[in-house]
This record gives structure tokens, sequence and C-alpha cells, in this order.
């Protein structure tokens, strides 16, 4: 009997873990679908008009009424790119000066990537030269060499909460997909991107689900298998004796790795 039952446990852990991963890949993937037809939606009224056909009000009430399509994301924003040759003009045309994400007057830089539109959720973006935070910057530059939508490793946004950047990429031009990196960086215009709050996002979207009571579920970033990142939930040291369960998860990064560990919240 007591193995029937501890075999009907982990079953059901299975289960529930695989239902919470594909729910989970789901709402990633729906999210970074509608970031990428907001980078190319800049890139069609902000560039291949002219003058624009875009500005922040325009941006914001876009983004606004469109969030139900990106149901783990905070917030979207834009940011320019800007070479040091061009900040002057630019500082004069929008009336502000280049902040760093410490909120203090930029220093010279070889090119700045400061934000020029924002969904209203994260306006204490505005103006901030997003090339200033680390994982940010790495983002940015992987984003426009590859030309595809990249994801930072988990880290706490300025929002406070743990979450990953997710950035794409928008060109002056279309370009064809063998083109080279220098031609890439050489066509950069900017940069979409979006804050995944997967703290409080992920929690919601969990607290709905049956079984959420009897249920720990932690999400790793995985990508260096010797230092596994916590993505979500709390720091549990990863191998306690009780049965658990690993899900492979694909957020659409090729180059990181994601993995769900659920288990029960009681020893069985
Ligand atoms: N957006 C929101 N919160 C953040 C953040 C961010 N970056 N970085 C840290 N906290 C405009 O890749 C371009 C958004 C960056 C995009």
């Amino acid at each position: 009997f007591r193995r029937t039952a501890l075999h009907k446990a982990e079953e059901a852990l299975v289960c529930m873990c695989e239902e919470r991963a594909r729910m989970l890949q789901d709402q990633f993937a729906v999210s970074v679908n509608h970031v990428h037809a907001l980078a190319i939606l800049v890139a069609t009224f902000h560039y291949d008009k002219h003058p624009p056909a875009l500005d922040q009000d325009t941006f914001a009430v876009y983004a606004a009424r469109t969030s139900f399509e990106r149901p783990l994301l905070s917030g979207v924003a834009y940011a320019q790119r800007v070479v040091h040759a061009d900040r002057e003009s630019f500082e004069r045309q929008q009336g502000w000066i280049i902040k760093t994400m410490k909120h203090e007057p930029s220093p010279a830089q070889d090119e700045y990537a400061p934000v020029i539109y924002s969904q209203e959720t994260i306006s204490y973006i505005e103006g901030l030269d997003v090339m200033s935070g680390e994982e940010d910057r790495e983002n940015i530059l992987r984003a426009r060499a590859t030309g595809k939508a990249v994801l930072t490793r988990p880290f706490r946004l300025m929002s406070n909460h743990l979450g990953v950047v997710l950035t794409f990429p928008v060109y002056l031009v279309d370009l064809p997909n063998d083109t080279t990196v220098e031609d890439r960086v050489a066509a950069t215009a900017g940069y979409l991107g979006g804050a995944f709050d997967v703290e409080s996002l992920v929690e919601n979207l969990l607290r709905q689900l049956a079984g959420n009571q009897e249920l720990v579920v932690n999400v790793y970033d995985v990508t260096n298998h010797s230092n596994p990142l916590v993505m979500y939930g709390s720091e549990v040291p990863l191998g306690i004796p009780s049965p658990s369960h690993t899900y492979t998860l694909d957020f659409g990064d090729p180059l990181r790795k994601h993995q769900m560990v659920c288990r029960y919240r009681n020893k069985l």
C-alpha cells in the first residue's frame, strides 16, 4: 500500500509540474512574440516614416492597450542607439540629458541607448541609458549582433523584483539572414525590450492553479550547469531527499538553458 501511495504521489507531481512548465513556457512565448511585433511597429512607424509617425504618447497608449498580449511582462520600452558624436544634438532635440541607470548624468561613452518610448508601468526608465546596466548592456550587444531575441540571466530589476530582460534589435533597414555582425551593428537603430517580472507575475500565474498549496516550484537559469541561478522561488538546495521532478524549459534564447524543479512542500 505504501509503495502505491508513493507512486501515485510521484505521478501527480510529474503531472502538476508539467502543467506549470507548459503554462509558463506558453505565456513566455506569447509575450516574446508580441514584443517582436512591437519592434516591427517601431521600425515601421518611427523609421520608415519621415517624419516619424510615433511619439511617447502614442507608444504608451498602444503598449497599455495591448498589455494583455504580454502577460508576464511588467512593461516594454524602446531605447534608441545614439553614438557619442550625435549625443549633443540628440539631447538638444529631446530637451533632456542622457542619464545612467543610477540616475546620474551619463559620462562620455562611445555610444548610448537612452529610452525614448516606454509603457507607463515602467516610466522610471525614461531617459536612462540602458547600456549603463551590465545585464542590459550585454543583452543589447548580443541582440544586435545576432538579430534575434535575447534574454539576460536573472537579476534584480529596477522594480527590485527578480526577473529577466528581453531585448529585440531594431534595424534601420531590412537585413538578410546572412548579414555580418559588423553590418548588423552599423544598421542598428535601437532596442525594443521589456522586463519579465518573474517574481510577481509567475507567482500570480501559479497561484491560480489547483494544488498550489502543496507544491514548491523553482525555476533556474542553468546555462552554466555548475552554477544554477534562481530565477523564481526560494533558494532551496537542490537534491534534498524528497521526490522532485525536473522539467526543461524553452524560453526561446538558444544561449540560455532553464529548468523547473517541482517538489511537495511536505515530505511524503
Ligand atoms: N526594463 C525594465 N526594468 C528593468 C530593465 C529594463 N530594461 N533593466 C533593469 N530593470 C529597453 O533592451 C532594451 C529594458 C531594456 C530595453
